[in-house]
């Protein structure tokens, strides 16, 4: 007769497989923006979306309210990584007139209960941080405001739903006045558990909730979360699982118990997922009733989670006494920590169990006699305890059998969800803390449109000073002539070897430039290292080693002996008074070859040739990458008249008129001025602009004081940038939990092609992680990975916006020059970092729109290189020789 009765609540494991089929589909309908408002899982974002680290610290308030007690607590956290928490709490009673009252009222109370408490602790003047574990479905907007979606449990209090219930409370703290406090987060109580008990076990991503009511919650990838913006790093979905099945996708489980427990529950139809065990205040299988809780590992339940209990009578939830279920060895996967905060835990007397003498709880009721009491009392504890084990016992087993490949360690809180509710707080505020730390760090990163303005203006003043014959010596931004006076006019022609040395490869290129109807210019091309011992040893071995690569080259092009018109790309500062000439000013970019300085790069390239005796060559121009770059786009657009380069090292040309070139007679027609605008800021320019970070870069540099706008723009610098600003965070605590690891203190470690890689595609977290294992940080969390990439994000935008303040500077003195209002031209560009940064050209162009309005300017990427800028430009010189003679 009686097995009759529990046939139907007997689930095999097939439909507890079935039903976890079903859970996880409405986990996904949950879980996507389209479908979330018809899921009966709702899947609600908390915006918790960090776990402590063990460097929170202060004193904190917490509420719990929603479970079997109303509780208020005061948390005191200490940090340091000593991790200790002292908890002090007192339970109030919430009557159930409160309950079913007016809303009002009902927060009312339960301010009373909070000043009570103050009052108690003598801490009423303080204004100290909340946590409010508020325990119902609540659709979260930010970690403070939280909508309440409808009540549970009995509760039914009138004019709350729908409202946000922070606002509820600090409305009613503010008509009261006594007392003020900071009401930092409001949480669901499963978030509240899962962080008890990952403060102390950080694998614990889960919270569950087996008493009045029952729920869970996980750590879940933001970008399966549609309902919140960004793709980025985790956040704790309160699921509210308890209305699983409100859809009737329980209906052919259902028994006529739970429809009746249903039926007589204070929200027939709905929680129907709760429906399977009675609430301590109902007869045995009256309605609303929570159901046992549904064991899992991974953050999908298993199908068993409802009926599994029906297999014996109703039983109580596991204890956290149980032993993980299996070791974890190094190979399997961390256990996941699922905590379990059944309705007791250790601090409060264990409730009066419920299941058995729910007509009376023990407690209350009756006055037995002396005697008999205490060991009924014993006998239903025990009784208590064991259908606890038993519960524990089958959750387990249950989840062993159902999801064999997860290793799933239960602990059970025994503070209660108060404690993570401060937990909670107590990272939010030291998120809050941090947080502004590290933005006033960054601030300083950060320039606004003023400081732009002002770095176009300097700039502009510097450029006038390089001009200017009296000037000049004392400029920073030298404006050096560069003898390129002509463009291409299509009847160039012939053979042409170009050497491109200063950027990330050297280059050795033949250019084959065809005139008339046939014109065209056809390149074949090798790429050559420089070792960096060449880079910093002798001169001589460096342009001996150019005079071999050329060797290699001609022989490679079966050109061996050839004597070729050379144009030479010589990426560095050089006094030119002709073109074929180009004394070296000072080396940049690490290059530090000696008995160059001063000397004339196109004579030690002769007197190198001349050493080998194996080919010779006429070095007709020497010309810098900004010049083969204006040059290279310029044979295809003749509306550019400007050069870029934003690669190891950062320069622009521009072609200015030669009156305002005092540096060479002559005031007719333009000449190209290579700025070499790398040095602006070396006397001071930029000091107001230059951080520590700046600073610390430049003084570790091979030419500290040297190149300032440069190492704040280009990519020589700017991962060594963004590593000084790690290593700050980090010491500070802001970053890596402050842990340093002995790679991130190593000069250049952090590539600036990292700061693309990190800013590039979608994946940038999983992609900054590989990065930050590979610099020896591996245990970086989610939140250090963004911190990361924020960090590397103020640093390329600062570096494209002074880029692009430098150049609003030249296209408006061009404009000037002119004496236009409007004026249209190109830009040609090229070099590492604008070519692979995903957002420098953007920035660039966005902050050159803003600083210069009345020009209308086009950024042409060069696809060629410089090379063959400097072939054309050789070929130009030819052609006029030819002219003249
Ligand atoms: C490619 C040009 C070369 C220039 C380089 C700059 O052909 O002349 O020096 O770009 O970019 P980097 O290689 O330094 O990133
Ligand atoms: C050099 C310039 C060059 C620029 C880009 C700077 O360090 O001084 O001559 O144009 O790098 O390569």
């Amino acid at each position: 007769q009686v097995d009759k009765y529990l046939y139907h609540m007997r689930l095999s494991e097939e439909n507890l497989m079935d039903v976890s089929r079903r859970f996880r589909r409405e986990m996904d309908k949950g879980l996507g923006r389209d479908t979330n408002l018809t899921a009966s899982v709702k899947m609600l974002p908390t915006f918790v979306r960090s776990t402590p680290d063990g460097t929170e610290s202060g004193d904190f308030l917490a509420l719990d309210l929603g479970g079997t007690n109303f509780r208020i607590l005061l948390v005191k956290v200490s940090g340091n990584g000593k991790q200790n928490v002292e908890m002090e709490n007192q339970i109030y009673v919430i009557p159930e007139t409160l309950m079913r009252g007016s809303g009002t009222e009902l927060f009312d109370h339960i301010t009373e209960c909070l000043a009570n408490f103050m009052e108690k602790m003598g801490i009423k003047e303080k204004k100290l941080p909340l946590g409010f574990t508020f325990s119902f479905p609540c659709r979260q907007t930010k970690l403070d405001e939280s909508f309440l979606v409808s009540w549970t449990k009995g509760f039914r209090a009138g004019g709350v739903e729908g409202k946000d219930v922070v606002g509820l409370l600090r409305k009613a703290i503010k008509k009261r006045g006594d007392f003020d406090i900071d009401i930092v987060a409001v949480i669901n109580d499963t978030v509240g558990t899962m962080m008890t008990c990952g403060y102390d076990d950080h694998h614990c991503e889960i919270g569950l909730i087996v008493g009045t009511g029952t729920n869970a919650c996980y750590m879940e990838e933001m970008r399966n979360l549609e309902l919140v913006e960004g793709d980025e790093g985790r956040m704790c979905v309160n699921m509210e699982w308890g209305a699983f099945g409100d859809d009737g996708s329980l209906e052919d489980l259902r028994t006529d118990f739970d429809r009746e427990i249903d039926a007589g529950s204070l929200n027939p139809g709905k929680q129907l997922c709760c429906c399977r065990l009675p609430p301590p205040t109902h007869p045995p299988f009256s309605a609303s009733s929570s159901p046992p809780p549904a064991p899992y590992s991974s953050p999908y339940p298993p199908p068993s989670s409802f009926p599994c209990s029906a297999s014996a009578p109703p039983l109580p939830p596991p204890s956290s006494g149980s032993a993980p279920l299996t070791t974890s060895t190094s190979s399997s996967p961390p256990p996941l920590a699922l905590c379990s905060s059944f309705a007791s835990d250790t601090t409060s007397p264990p409730p009066s169990p419920t299941y058995i003498c729910s007509t009376h709880p023990p407690s209350s009721a009756s006055s037995p006699s002396s005697f008999y009491f205490p060991l009924l009392l014993i006998l239903l504890l025990l009784l208590f305890f064991l259908l606890h084990l038993l519960f524990a016992r089958r959750l387990h087993k249950m989840v062993r059998l159902l999801v064999p490949d997860c290793d799933v360690r239960f602990l059970r809180s025994e503070d209660g969800s108060g404690k993570g509710a401060a937990m909670v707080t107590a990272v939010a505020h030291r998120l809050a803390e941090q947080h502004a730390e590290r933005q006033r760090v960054l601030d300083a990163l950060r320039l606004s449109r003023e400081q732009l303005l002002e770095v176009k203006r300097r700039m502009e003043g510097e450029m006038k000073k390089g001009l200017a014959r009296d000037t000049h010596e004392s400029a920073t931004v030298k404006m050096l002539p560069t003898y390129v006076q002509s463009t291409p006019d299509g009847s160039e022609r012939g053979d042409f070897l170009a050497l491109d040395l200063g950027g990330t490869n050297f280059r050795v290129l033949l250019v084959r430039v065809r005139s008339g109807k046939r014109r065209s210019v056809e390149m074949h091309n090798k790429i050559y290292a420089i070792p960096q011992e060449m880079m910093q040893g002798t001169g001589e071995e460096l342009f001996d080693h150019i005079v071999h690569c050329i060797g290699d080259f001609l022989e490679y092009m079966g050109m061996k002996g050839a004597s070729l018109p050379l144009g030479f790309t010589f990426s560095f500062p050089c006094h030119q008074t002709r073109l074929g000439e180009g004394i070296l000013l000072k080396w940049t970019k690490g290059f530090k070859a000696t008995g160059c300085e001063g000397e004339d790069v196109a004579v030690l390239l002769k007197d190198a040739i001349h050493r080998t005796e194996e080919f010779d060559l006429d070095v007709v121009a020497v010309v810098n990458d900004t010049v083969g770059t204006m040059m290279t786009c310029g044979y295809e657009d003749h509306l550019c008249e400007v050069g870029l380069i934003v690669g190891t090292g950062t320069n622009a040309c521009y072609m200015e008129e030669m009156r305002n070139v005092e540096l060479v007679e002559g005031d007719e027609g333009l000449m190209c001025v290579n700025m070499e605008w790398g040095a602006f800021g070396d006397c001071g320019e930029l000091d107001d602009f230059c951080t520590e970070f700046d600073r610390a870069v430049d003084e570790c540099s091979t030419n500290p004081g040297k190149q300032r706008f440069e190492k704040m723009i280009s990519g020589m610098y700017l991962g060594e940038i963004v590593r000084n600003v790690l290593l700050d965070f980090t010491a500070k605590g802001l970053l890596f939990r402050g842990k340093l690891s002995e790679r991130l203190k190593t000069r250049g470690i952090f590539e600036t092609k990292f700061l693309s890689q990190i800013e590039s595609d979608r994946l940038a977290l999983r992609q900054v992680r590989s990065i930050l294992q590979h610099l020896g940080l591996i245990s970086s969390t989610c939140d250090d990975s963004i911190l990361v990439k924020e960090v590397c994000t103020v640093v390329a935008r600062r570096a494209a916006q002074l880029c692009g303040a430098g150049l609003a500077a030249v296209v408006d003195k061009i404009r000037n020059n002119r004496g236009l209002q409007e004026l249209s031209i190109t830009v040609g560009v090229d070099g590492t970092l604008y070519k692979l940064h995903p957002h420098f050209s953007t920035v660039l162009k966005e902050t050159l729109r803003d600083l210069a309005p009345q020009c209308t300017v086009t950024l042409v990427q060069s696809e060629d290189g410089s090379g063959k800028g400097a072939a054309l430009i050789t070929a130009v010189a030819c052609r006029l020789k030819e002219g003249k003679k």
